[in-house]
């Protein structure tokens, strides 16, 4: 019988999909909680990047590669493609 770990305050991390397609981050934004992954993938036939000034860069997202990042610092991380400063998109970080 496996055992059920579940303490208040130690859930387990979960991980967060960001689709990119259609030139658009999807869902536009995303709650998380601190300690939880966040994986953008890019469906698009053109490279973008995930990217918040001073928080996290993805860097060239080639079209069919992903990138993961790991929250930490709760609050608001708004962030925009480099290569296309009109698609934005932000990430929420509770704890
Ligand atoms: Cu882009």
């Amino acid at each position: 019988m496996a055992a059920l770990l579940a303490l208040p305050g130690l859930a387990a991390a979960a991980t967060h999909i960001v689709t990119i397609e259609g030139m658009q981050f999807q869902p536009a934004v995303r709650t998380v909680k601190s300690g939880d992954t966040v994986v953008w993938r890019n469906k698009d036939l053109v490279p973008h990047t995930a990217t918040a000034a001073g928080k996290f860069d993805s860097k060239s997202m080639a079209p069919g590669g992903q990138w993961s990042w790991t929250a930490k610092a709760k609050g608001r991380q708004d962030y925009a493609c480099t290569f296309h400063p009109t698609m934005k998109g932000s990430i929420v970080v509770r704890d």
